[in-house]
């Protein structure tokens, strides 16, 4: 399966408009925050049991449950509605992304016995905001609702000052992908791989090699967060920053560090124990 637009959604701007503003003053959950590069951020609106402190993904058999935020929203608990199988909901989450912020690169599901079908419905975003999976680079249009293959390396980001918001649903992975989506239309068959980033040199190579001379337990990182921005500007895939940390860290000649980006690398794209997390 591989990562496509399902279909599109009509949003109400009005209805939207006075749900955004509610998520603007709400908490979000630093569950996860180890994958967070700056402000990557959700909150649960619906879940396994229906309480907002349950914030760990597992896989799981039964409908999710909302939460009382999940509750509160009642437009986008409209949307859910009808535009999913609601039996087939296992979670609904808001992933916000702030100005200059990404999550780190990774595979999903590595700690999980399974895996779901994961959708994203684009509630908020501008052409500062794009998606990335490998060495491709595309953007996510407002009511747009996409079917995303997590299980291949891949990353987001928001490079503006107004916050990227999606609706992320995942879905029992058993369903087949064309019912996962209701009522939705047709999606434009616009080009949404337009790959405006700068070619990658060798010169660019060397002078982020160079970081060799300064890192340090103290920016380890601030690194990885230059690292993992660095192919949302440059034709490069987005796992390559595994490559330059391990080769940073080697030069740098710090065995701690060298095991540390081994440590980075094997957590976020080969394996990761049930619960476990990442600390650096
Ligand atoms: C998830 N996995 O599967 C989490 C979110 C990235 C890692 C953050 O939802
Ligand atoms: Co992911």
């Amino acid at each position: 399966m591989t990562t496509r637009i399902l279909g599109v959604i009509e949003l109400d701007n009005r209805r939207l408009a006075d749900e955004l503003a509610v998520l603007a003053d709400s908490t979000f959950s630093s569950e996860y925050s180890d994958f967070a590069c700056g402000r990557w951020e959700f909150c649960m609106l619906r879940n396994q049991s229906g309480n907002l402190d349950e914030q760990r993904v597992v896989v799981h058999e039964t409908p999710a449950v909302a939460t009382p935020l999940g509750q509160s929203l009642l437009y986008l608990d409209q949307l859910l509605e009808n535009h999913f199988d609601p039996y087939s909901i296992r979670y609904a989450r808001i992933i916000r992304i702030s100005e200059n912020a990404c999550i780190i690169p990774h595979r999903d599901y590595l700690e999980l016995d399974g895996k779901y079908i994961r959708v994203h419905v684009v509630l908020d975003t501008n052409e500062r905001c794009a998606n990335t999976e490998e060495n491709k680079i595309f953007h996510m249009g407002r009511g747009e609702v996409w079917f995303l293959d997590a299980s291949l390396p891949h990353s987001a980001g928001c490079f503006s000052q107004s916050p990227r918001l999606h609706l992320v649903v995942d879905i029992d992975g058993s369903r087949p992908l064309d019912e996962v989506a209701r009522n939705v239309g047709q999606p434009s068959g616009r080009n949404v791989a337009v790959d405006t980033r700068t070619e990658w040199t060798s010169e660019a190579l060397e002078s982020i090699l160079g970081l060799s001379e300064i890192i340090s337990e103290a920016n380890y990182r601030e690194i990885v967060a230059i690292l993992a921005k660095l192919h949302f500007f440059y034709k490069v895939d987005c796992q390559a920053m595994y490559s330059w940390l391990k080769e940073i860290s080697r030069r740098c000649g710090h065995p701690a560090l060298v095991e540390k980006s081994e440590a980075l690398e094997r957590f976020y794209l080969t394996h990761r124990a049930a619960g476990e997390v990442m600390t650096y």
